[in-house]
């Protein structure tokens, strides 16, 4: 039954329906669904296939458009849900979110900020295309404990190194986790990054052992 409704969610970013695409959010929440699974099991093979067609040039720039808009429509629905079954109360730590400068890319950055606060992190989310100097100062401001740096870009993945090299020139105390489906492994050693994880719920794991390190 599930599978039926993942397959018609995929479709929907597809044709970048937002109003169906949210609809059938609601649905998924009413049926009891696990919010995260929908977004896993079902919206996200269908902007994997639309970001595939774009990358062979058999979808445009206003398909990829609407394929965002669809998926953060139903993510608007699915959020309040995810909050709310965070349980941990007290403040594991203070997390400066933001996707790099010169990327716009926000919905994994939102959802990886999303699975942080309901599992009980204070999240600063200064949204996308923030410079190096913006994440630093707002780290400063904050006391931040980690700095979450997003990139989808291979163009953009370079600002997760500066803002690395920066911190380590100023002798900052902070830890940094990066993200992003262009950033492996390979990169992360090289950046010398403290946490990489390829998606939302492996952030929380990653922030937690970045906390009691
Ligand atoms: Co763009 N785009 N896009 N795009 N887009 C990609 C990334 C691309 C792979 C598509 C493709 O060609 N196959 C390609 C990048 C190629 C490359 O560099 N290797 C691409 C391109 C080329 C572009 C433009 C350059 C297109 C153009 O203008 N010619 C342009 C760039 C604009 C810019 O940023 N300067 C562009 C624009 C856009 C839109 C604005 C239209 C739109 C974004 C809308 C929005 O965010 N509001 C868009 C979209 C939707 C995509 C795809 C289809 C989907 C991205 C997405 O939202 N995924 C994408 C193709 C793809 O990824 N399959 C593509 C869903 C999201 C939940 O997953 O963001 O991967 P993701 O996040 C995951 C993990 O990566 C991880 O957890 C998340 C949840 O599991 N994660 C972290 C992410 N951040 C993390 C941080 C962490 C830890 C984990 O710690 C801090």
């Amino acid at each position: 039954m599930s599978e039926e409704l993942f397959e018609q969610m995929a479709q929907t970013i597809i044709d970048g329906e937002e109003e169906v695409a949210a609809k059938l959010a609601q649905k998924a929440l009413d049926e009891g669904i696990d919010p995260l699974q929908a977004i896993t099991d079902g919206y996200m093979p269908g902007v994997n296939e639309v970001g595939d067609s774009f990358a062979c040039g058999q979808a445009f720039l206003p398909e990829l458009v609407m394929a965002g808009e669809a998926m953060k429509a139903a993510i608007a629905v699915l959020e309040p849900a995810m909050k709310a079954a965070g349980t941990q109360r007290h403040i594991l730590g203070k997390v400066v979110l933001a996707t790099v400068e010169g990327d716009i890319h926000e919905i994994g950055k939102s959802l990886v900020g999303t699975m942080l606060t309901s599992s009980g992190f204070e999240v600063y989310d200064m949204g996308v295309d923030v410079s190096t100097a913006d994440v630093l100062a707002k780290a400063e401001e904050v006391g931040a404990d980690i700095v979450g740096l997003s990139a989808l870009l291979t163009t953009t993945m370079v600002k997760q190194k500066e803002v690395i090299d920066e911190i380590t020139k100023r002798g900052m105390k902070v830890k940094v986790m990066v993200g992003g489906a262009p950033v492996t492994r390979e990169w992360v050693q090289k950046i010398e990054a403290d946490g990489y994880s390829e998606d939302a719920i492996g952030a929380v794991k990653v922030a937690m052992d970045l906390m009691s390190e």
